[in-house]
């Protein structure tokens, strides 16, 4: 009796030492599996989504499947605010968005959300390519908002489309534009000329549609994804007026749960996601303004001159805070 007791624990205790010994080698493929939910307002195939989606496949075939992204495009997760929410609370583990909507929530990043803050793409390019720009991410993760910042994506630059052909401040008269969510924006647009009206992304199309919007603004790529020139808005007017770096944050909830070197591995991935959308942009707004012409949007150049002279109030009263930040940003060549 004695010894069949015995038996029996050495067998229970073989067993146990198993399941331990498993437990301390295999926790990679079983316990600590993490599919990260990844959202953005993009379809499928936009060159953010596309890099983030290689940024998860990267990731997961370096942990061997243990890290990996599942993509959510085209706003199914909610536009961009509820998106900015739910990922502070860290229902969604990775968010590609726009500067304009953070600014609300983190408000140091509404100086690179104003209007003609960079004198074009290449200077917004050189400002987050440089030390500026890696101090606003740093803002933004060191901020109360539980944002991981991890990297930038280029927006390129918004322009006008509205019904009626726009060639200089007074044609905005009257005209119902939508912008994005942050007072800033709407601010910019009364000082161009128009009334601006503040709307989720998702409801744009059927507001151009409607009347309840004369037009919008945003970059080629957008417009033709979004197929708002198909809504009545076929005059894209090129004021070039907001230049906003996009970024792609983690959340912080879901930051704090991984080990340092699986947040490395994030960082370095995030570093060669941020180098791919670039290239994959470029292309995409060459490719994009071809079929907007190709389908009847008429392009319109324009002397920015007016527009960037009626916004000097928009930049004195939101750049009051930055002065010498803005001073680093122009200084960069
Ligand atoms: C696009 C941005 C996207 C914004 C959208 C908008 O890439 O993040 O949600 O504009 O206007 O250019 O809301």
């Amino acid at each position: 009796m004695q010894q069949r007791r015995t038996l029996l624990s050495r067998t229970w205790f073989a067993a146990l030492s198993t399941a331990a010994a498993l437990a301390t080698t295999l926790p990679a493929q079983a316990q600590d599996k993490m599919v990260m939910k990844a959202a953005d307002v993009h379809p499928a195939g936009y060159p953010n989504v596309v890099a983030i989606e290689n940024m998860g496949k990267k990731l997961s075939a370096a942990t061997n499947g243990r890290i990996s992204f599942q993509m959510f495009p085209g706003s199914v997760l909610g536009g961009e605010k509820e998106m900015i929410e739910q990922t502070q609370v860290g229902a969604i583990q990775i968010l590609r968005t726009s500067l304009g909507p953070v600014g609300p929530v983190v408000p140091e990043v509404n100086v690179f959300n104003m209007p003609f803050v960079f004198r074009n793409e290449a200077h917004m390019r050189a400002v987050i390519d440089g030390p500026i720009g890696q101090e606003m991410l740093d803002k933004i993760s060191a901020s109360p908002a539980k944002l991981v910042a991890l990297g930038w994506m280029d927006g390129g630059s918004r322009s006008l489309y509205t019904k009626k052909p726009v060639r200089k401040p007074e044609d905005l008269k009257g005209q119902k534009i939508r912008m994005m969510g942050n007072p800033l924006f709407v601010d910019t647009m009364n000082a161009m000329g128009g009334n601006g009206i503040s709307m989720g992304y998702g409801e744009v199309f059927t507001a151009i549609q409607t009347g309840v919007v004369d037009g919008a603004e945003n970059n080629p790529p957008t417009l033709f994804t979004a197929k708002h020139y198909q809504a009545g808005a076929k005059y894209y007017t090129q004021t070039n007026h907001l230049i906003i770096p996009e970024i792609f944050v983690m959340s912080r909830v879901t930051w704090d749960k991984l080990g340092k070197d699986d947040q490395a591995l994030v960082r370095k991935f995030a570093r060669e996601a941020q180098m791919e959308q670039r290239a994959l942009w470029d292309k995409s707004v060459a490719d994009y303004t071809g079929q907007l012409k190709a389908a009847g949007v008429e392009f319109i150049d324009v002397d920015n001159k007016p527009f960037y002279d009626a916004t000097a109030p928009v930049r004195a009263k939101y750049g009051e805070k930055f002065t010498d930040l803005i001073k680093r940003i122009e200084a960069v060549k």
